[in-house]
């Protein structure tokens, strides 16, 4: 099968006069003020470099990055009321299409750009509605999330995940940490934020900070807005198979981790099922090109916290004034660090 990061991508151009549509709720509006220009895909993605013993190319043996994510694989504890679980990337994707949205056009600009995949995230789009600068949807991460690339909300029907035990994927980043040690980040995706500001696509996670020795030094927890840093004894392990797994509970509806799960909860104990390292940003491992996608995992609101959010590298919370994408690379050894251009803890650009 052919290598979906070397495919060569022509030049899919998209009549997007043709094709603005409003979404659902949406006041339509008269018309659109001057020509849009053309989205098409960019020419290539960068491949990942196929070292055996470190792909990723962050100076940890990529083996012992998937050892130490099993190790302290976490048991995720679910409200036994939670409607909507943890689905896979690809799950999502299958059921979404990508779209390039921006609100300063009147009415505003929504352009359906066809069915999503990973190799099929990637696009870039002349200026539009007045701004002077091209976007894309692999590095420009728009702010304010007026001006963005986007994939859409999936059908309710699709939103409730994969209930229970029946093998959600939880999703790792393992890098050297200025503790002399690494830091493991687990993140989940579910499709649907089932609370108020309700939006789509909605990742959550926390990160386990390692010492020298393996020995636990502290886990920081995404919240809404701040990255909340815990002491290990704050928390309840599990050794089960020679593991240290962390009992996180997570909010309901919102999904947010938390360090006191609900006694009664549903146990996800997450190393019985599967693990993918996602690699880096600038590497990803496992085929998950997604990690490059800049754009938004759900539909544009009418507010910011109704619309939806971004994937883990350039997750919001604790977002660093330069660009620093805290929640991705906080505590990094090197987080200056750059591969082809691409800096792995800031987007290349912002947009509105
Ligand atoms: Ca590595
Ligand atoms: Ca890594
Ligand atoms: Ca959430």
């Amino acid at each position: 099968m052919a290598d979906p990061r070397r495919r060569i991508v022509g030049l899919a151009i998209v009549s997007a006069c043709g094709a603005l549509l409003a979404l659902a709720g949406r006041n339509p509006g008269p018309s659109v003020s001057g020509p849009v220009e053309p989205v098409r895909q960019p020419a290539t993605i960068a491949a990942p470099d196929r070292l055996p013993e470190d792909a990723d190319r962050d100076g940890v043996p990529d083996l012992r990055e998937t050892q130490v994510a099993l190790r302290f694989a976490p048991v995720v504890v679910h409200d036994r009321e939670e409607a909507v679980y943890p689905t896979s990337v690809e799950n999502f994707l299958d059921r979404t299409s990508l779209w390039l949205y921006d609100d300063a056009c009147t009415p505003d600009l929504v352009v359906p750009l066809g069915p999503a995949s990973q190799a099929a995230l990637f696009r870039e789009s002349a200026p539009t509605c007045g701004a002077g600068d091209p976007i894309n949807s692999y590095g420009v991460r728009s702010r304010g999330k007026q001006r963005t690339f986007f994939l859409a909300d999936v059908a309710p029907e699709h939103r409730l995940g994969s209930g229970g035990a029946d093998g959600w994927p939880t999703y790792a980043h393992v890098y050297r940490n200025e503790q002399r040690g690494l830091t493991v980040q687990y993140w989940r995706f579910y499709p649907y934020n089932d609370r108020f500001p309700y939006h789509g696509g909605d990742w959550e996670g926390f990160h386990v900070v390692l010492g020298p020795g393996d020995s636990v030094l502290e886990l920081a927890l995404i919240d809404h807005t701040d990255i909340l840093v815990r002491s290990p004894s704050a928390f309840a392990w599990d050794s089960a198979e020679a593991g240290l797994h962390p009992l996180v509970g997570v909010a309901r509806g919102g999904h947010t981790t938390v360090q006191l799960p609900a006694p009664d909860g549903r146990r996800y104990e997450s190393w019985r099922g599967t693990i993918v390292n996602l690699g880096e940003k600038t590497r990803p491992l496992n085929e998950q090109i997604f990690l490059r996608y800049s754009g938004l995992w759900g539909t544009p609101g009418t507010f910011y916290q109704s619309s939806g959010y971004w994937g883990p590298a350039f997750n919001e919370t604790d977002l660093a004034d330069d660009g620093f994408v805290t929640a991705w690379c906080r505590g990094m050894l090197h987080p200056d660090r750059q591969i082809d251009g691409i800096r792995e803890c800031y987007p290349d650009r912002e947009s509105r």
